[in-house]
């Protein structure tokens, strides 16, 4: 964690306490602090030691903050938020990870019935005393107990956004080891699963002791949980991270069994058996010549400590017969008549066929990824200006941008969505922001002089509409027509059944301005389950209307999931990437949207933002 993160971090902590404490506004104007912290490209303790007016040049952070900040940085601690937490001792996170409970919530109940953590939360949700706290009411009482289980579970695996920054941490720290040949992470983070239960690293070397040990001496572990002959576990920001060391020569055959699932290694050995090999973590052995007796003694690839037999002499028979492969995993695939499987396809769903068959699809990569269609501004809840999102759009070298701020609706907060008019008057601003920024052109015809060079931005003016309950856009026919791209997503009734959802989510597609639909099902993963209509039926309309099914690449949602993408992609429908940034840094939480898409199968052709400006045009014009 950066100085920045760190300080962020506490302003947010902050913010949740002053809003459960009944403080108003100030909560809001602390989350937008941390982000503006948090982005902010100097050192905050840097600017803290030039005095309260170098920190207060941050954006959004005014006097009153920027005096904490330099207090926490002098003093490492902010009397006023010590005093809050001291009068709020709850555990925030676990509390507010029960869908329907916010910070707000949290102070009420402590107030009144002293609840600090999930357990005394369930207990007195169980015993009907929730319902007896003025504001509370039956209906209340019985959806935080339906939703208590949800938290709970959720709170042991990982999200994929927090596990995936410490695992590409702990590689480059191994990588960078003398004693390491080749380092990679595997497991269910290779393959890119929405949540993991804990990181796998792999490394080969010649000598296993001095990576073992630098591993445990790694400065962003907290703990060492176990160390062994080649292999340590370690837990850094609450997650345990696991190392194996191994050969050289059989890092390939390793990284493949390691990476799994499980489900997909089982297909791949049947397929080795088939053809007179053996696979297992060592390599992969034609045992064609070796009798039954030697196989039986080892048969279970899968058993238990199997991994301890690390020694060629003692190995049990694991590496018995002649190697055909190991060194490299693509080696091994080859060997076994297979394509290299991408690892997001690993789950055992007909890959290991496609793979045989030479059929895999030609995955999208991030690199593709040509503009964001799905972004946020000052204008409503986003931290920064149209400008400086725009400038960050050009920085990263895109094609093409579109702002699509909220528009007014049921679930967008307060007065924070914009209304027709002030769409209307957003749209000259982002041709002043246009005007402005070095290397933005306004989204012009086809063959615009600035775009041929492929040196500028262009910028699409869009919003974000709201679908309502009964699958309305809530912002007007006229309005939308003039936009260049209308995104539509739910924000309300997120808990309605599944057949409404169907029905609400089939007419949204089908609204002629509608172009992508925005976080298809609205799920927080961890937090909120989100809608749970028929996808089948949905991607189906979707393709048919010619509207684009959006891959949010938020890590707090990747919605659509993997799964949807893989229907809407068989049933031909449109994939669109999109981060949902609220912050120039969150453009680069594309590669999360991406590779969900990957594990949905789909292809550069199916990704409407992998397309050209013209593309973009086409598919919009239609
Ligand atoms: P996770 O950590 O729960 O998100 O899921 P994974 O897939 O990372 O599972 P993990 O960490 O238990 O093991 C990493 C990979 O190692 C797993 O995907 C497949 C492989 N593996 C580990 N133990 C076994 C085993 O007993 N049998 C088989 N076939 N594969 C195993
Ligand atoms: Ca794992
Ligand atoms: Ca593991
Ligand atoms: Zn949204």
């Amino acid at each position: 964690m950066s100085r920045n993160d760190e300080v962020a971090a506490l302003l947010e902590e902050f913010a949740d306490l002053l809003e459960a404490t009944g403080v108003e506004y100030k909560p809001t104007a602390y989350r937008r602090a941390a982000e503006n912290v948090r982005e902010h490209a100097a050192p905050v303790e840097n600017l803290a030691g030039e005095g309260e007016d170098a920190v207060a040049e941050i954006d959004r952070v005014g006097d009153a903050i920027a005096a904490k900040i330099v207090e926490y940085v002098e003093t490492g601690a902010i009397q006023e938020l010590e005093a809050l937490r001291s009068e709020l001792p709850v555990d925030m996170a676990g509390l507010t990870a029960v869908e329907g409970v916010g910070p707000k919530t949290v102070g009420s109940l402590y107030e009144a019935l002293g609840i600090t953590t999930l357990d005394e939360l369930e207990a007195a949700a169980e015993a009907g005393d929730i319902q007896e706290v003025s504001g509370f009411g039956a209906k209340t009482e019985s959806n935080i107990l339906d939703n208590i289980p949800f938290a709970r579970e959720s709170r042991k695996r990982t999200r994929l956004g927090d596990a995936r920054p410490v695992a590409d941490a702990a590689l480059a720290y191994l990588a960078d080891l003398d004693a390491a040949d080749a380092a990679e992470v595997c497991g269910s983070i290779r393959r890119w699963k929405e949540t993991i239960g804990d990181i796998d690293l792999l490394v080969a070397s010649e000598s296993r002791e001095p990576i073992v040990e630098a591993f445990t001496e790694w400065p962003e572990a907290d703990a060492t949980i176990e160390a062994g002959t080649g292999k340590a576990s370690v837990r850094a920001s609450g997650t345990r991270v696991d190392l194996r060391v191994v050969d050289p020569d059989e890092f390939g055959a390793a990284l493949q069994y390691f990476t799994g699932s499980r489900a997909h290694n089982v297909a791949v050995r049947n397929r080795a058996i088939d053809r007179g090999l053996k696979l297992n973590e060592y390599g992969l052995f034609d045992v064609s010549g070796v009798d039954d007796a030697a196989l039986d003694a080892d048969s279970d690839a899968d058993a238990e400590g199997s991994e301890d037999t690390e020694d060629a002499n003692s190995d049990g028979g694991q590496r018995v017969g002649e190697r055909v492969a190991g060194a490299t995993e693509d080696g091994v695939y080859e060997a076994l008549g297979m394509e290299p499987v991408p690892p997001e396809l690993r789950e055992n769903n007909g890959e290991v066929e496609a793979a045989a068959a030479g059929t895999l699809p030609d995955l999208v990569a991030t690199d593709a990824i040509r503009g964001d269609l799905h972004t946020h501004t000052d204008w409503s809840d986003g931290g920064f200006t149209i400008a400086e999102m725009i400038a960050a759009a050009a920085d990263r070298g895109y094609d093409y941008h579109v702002v699509s701020d909220h528009a007014a609706g049921p679930g967008v907060f307060g007065n924070t969505g914009l209304d027709e008019a002030e769409i209307a008057e957003q749209a000259e601003a982002v041709a002043a922001a246009v005007a402005e920024v070095d290397g933005a052109v306004a989204a012009g015809a086809p063959g615009d002089e600035a775009t041929e060079g492929g040196a500028a931005v262009e910028v699409f003016h869009g919003i974000e509409a709201n679908i309502d309950a009964e699958g309305a856009i809530t912002t007007a026919d006229e309005t939308l027509a003039d936009l260049d791209l209308v995104v539509a997503s739910p924000h309300s009734a997120l808990g309605q059944d599944s057949d409404a959802a169907t029905e609400r989510l089939i007419r949204a597609v089908e609204h002629p301005h509608v172009d992508v639909l925005g976080h298809p099902t609205g799920r927080l993963i961890n937090s909120r389950p989100g809608l749970t209509p028929d996808v089948e039926a949905v991607v189906e309309a979707a393709a048919a209307a010619g509207t684009a099914i959006e891959v949010n690449a938020n890590p707090a949602r990747l919605d659509a999931d993997g799964d949807a993408v893989r229907a809407a992609v068989d049933a031909g429908a449109t994939i669109a990437v999109n981060t949902d940034a609220h912050a120039p840094r969150e453009l680069d939480n594309i590669r999360y949207g991406v590779h969900t898409a990957r594990r949905g199968w789909a292809e550069t052709a199916d990704v409407l933002n992998a397309r050209s400006a013209d593309g973009l045009r086409e598919f919009l014009a239609d």
